[in-house]
């Protein structure tokens, strides 16, 4: 029976760079969800009678969340949920659901690489019929609406049995619940060389994946070891908890140093990769090296061709402004178009959809292409592993060679995390004022050229997103970009890229945070950085 449930609203219900995230006990206030999902429902036309996927990265609430919102989608006259089994569905497997089952839209339950358990972080995001994040106009949309929001529907059967592979029915909807695996398989299948990386892993190739106990568990174990032929092993951490096992599942130098020092140490593999807890990031490491996320994009870009799934070539490439400029000197090379859109991939959506773009990236380990419209942490795996066999170098040789023919962006992001929040915004609008003022002015060697508040201009729906980041641009190509997160549930996070171009062959193989020191002292310079927060350094440095 469908029951009509009064409500009052909360006004924090504003969805951030990557949906709406929240601490778990923010979540579990009375009507908090329902709000949320009716508003999304309220802020929709024409999904009557159709399907709805459903999954989540198997985080602590990640069930409950589910339940309340299999009620409501009865309630509110969908015809039918995909669901993953117990729950779980990476980021990139949800979009290709939607995109391949053609359905209305999806939900993903995630707060992607942040903790997860009782007092940690819990996310509800909304996904379109093109598989991709929800644009601004809904998530802007979604918000007004749960500002007003006065009533929910839900029906009122009993908690439907996630555990089970089956098809059902309940009130008058159907429900599947299915291996959250084998659609995204397939998928990697069609796009990928699987014969010639099963050649390499019988050649004794070795590596090591770790899911950190996060969604990509399964999906790893099944396409690297079962479907691959890499030894058992090969995947680590690959059981899906509630809390991570009480880390954060962030794939980068911090939280997953333990990959790092194993490929710095003799009894490194041939290759290590991470994903975060919603797979839709990636970490990339070969024997002795670190791939940054900004390299990688520009790496794969460049040997993409060599996969089946790319052969025809890419149309363009699209990088979030923060990203380095790597990437752009592959398009350049390569005669094809190359985008810079604000932080977020629902920004990537309308070139993907226009197909002015195949490849995209962000800084912040995220790379993916028009297979999915979400960034994917397994697929940016399967491409380097493709790329390997293809080439038969090494992790190393294929970086040296790409610094060799394109230079070098030097590239490091300083993250200062919960700062205290007013200060932050202080810190920026102090920042803003004084942009007219910094071209001409000189850091050390470093002679500003330009600075601006950026603004994107979508190219294909011609939407505009002010504020987006404030960049400044010395003379060589050596940039500073600061921005707020967008992700965080504590506090303001400030997060600080720094970048410089090098195309002496004599200085390609340098330190990153020594090659970028000037830079890294310009910025805490010309934002006040330790006046505003009393921050001596970086919370964390990728
Ligand atoms: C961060 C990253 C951004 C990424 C977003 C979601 O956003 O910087 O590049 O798209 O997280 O990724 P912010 O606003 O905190 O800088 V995920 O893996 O959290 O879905
Ligand atoms: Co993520």
């Amino acid at each position: 029976m469908i029951k009509t449930v009064p409500t009052t609203p909360y006004m924090d219900q504003r969805p951030g760079t990557s949906g709406l995230r929240k601490k778990v006990p923010e979540f579990q206030q009375p009507n908090y969800v329902q709000n949320f999902i009716q508003s999304i429902f309220d802020s929709l036309e024409g999904y009557k009678g159709k399907t709805l996927v459903i999954g989540g990265d198997g985080r602590y609430f990640n069930p409950e969340a589910i339940q309340i919102i299999v009620k409501m989608a009865a309630a509110n006259g969908f015809g039918k949920l995909i669901i993953g089994k117990d729950g779980i569905c990476s980021t990139p497997a949800v979009s290709n659901l939607i995109r391949k089952k053609k359905t209305f839209g999806g939900i993903i339950l995630s707060a992607s690489h942040n903790p997860g358990g009782p007092k940690e972080d819990f996310g509800i995001k909304y996904n379109i019929g093109n598989g991709g994040p929800a644009p601004e106009k809904i998530t802007e949309a979604i918000f007004a609406r749960s500002k007003g929001i006065d009533r929910y529907r839900i029906e009122d059967f009993p908690d439907i049995d996630l555990g089970k592979i089956a098809a059902i029915e309940r009130g008058g909807m159907a429900i599947e619940i299915i291996d959250p695996v084998k659609d995204y398989a397939e998928l990697m299948e069609e796009l990928f060389d699987f014969d010639a990386i099963r050649k390499l892993f019988k050649s004794g190739f070795r590596m090591v994946f770790d899911s950190m106990h996060a969604v990509t568990g399964p999906y790893g174990k099944e396409i690297l070891e079962n479907r691959l032929g890499a030894p058992e092993g090969t995947a680590r951490n690959f059981r899906p908890l509630p809390d991570f096992g009480g880390h954060h599942p962030d794939p980068n130098l911090v939280h997953a140093k333990h990959l790092y020092d194993l490929v710095m140490s003799d009894k490194s593999p041939d290759f290590a990769a991470a994903s975060d807890g919603d797979g839709d990031r990636n970490l990339i490491l070969g024997r002795g090296i670190f791939i940054t996320p900004s390299d990688s994009l520009a790496m794969l870009s460049a040997n993409a061709h060599l996969a089946p799934g790319y052969k025809g070539g890419l149309k363009g490439i699209a990088r979030s402004m923060p990203t380095s400029a790597a990437s752009d000197r592959v398009a350049a090379k390569l005669g094809i178009g190359s985008y810079e859109t604000p932080t977020g991939w629902k920004f990537f959506g309308n070139l993907l959809d226009a197909g002015m773009a195949t490849i995209c990236g962000e800084e912040s380990a995220g790379t993916g292409s028009n297979h999915v419209r979400e960034k994917d942490g397994l697929w940016a795996v399967l491409l380097w592993l493709n790329i390997l066999a293809v080439r038969g170098l090494s992790v190393r040789e294929v970086a040296e060679d790409h610094w060799k023919t394109y230079g070098r962006n030097y590239y490091t992001r300083h993250d200062y995390e919960a700062v205290k929040s007013d200060a932050a915004h202080k810190l920026m609008s102090e920042l803003t004022a004084k942009l007219s003022s910094l071209p001409g002015q000189s850091f050390g060697k470093d002679k500003v050229e330009k600075a601006d508040d950026f603004a994107y201009h979508d190219p294909v729906d011609h939407s505009v997103s002010e504020h987006q980041g404030i960049r400044i641009f010395f003379e060589g190509g050596s940039r500073i970009v600061f921005r707020l997160s967008g992700t965080g549930t504590e506090g303001a996070t400030i997060r600080v890229y720094i970048e410089r171009y090098e195309a002496d062959p004599a200085r390609l193989d340098l330190d990153t945070q020594k090659a970028l020191a000037d830079l890294i002292a310009a910025a805490g310079k010309i934002a006040g950085i330790k006046a505003h927060t009393g921050r001596d350094r970086p919370s964390v440095i990728t």
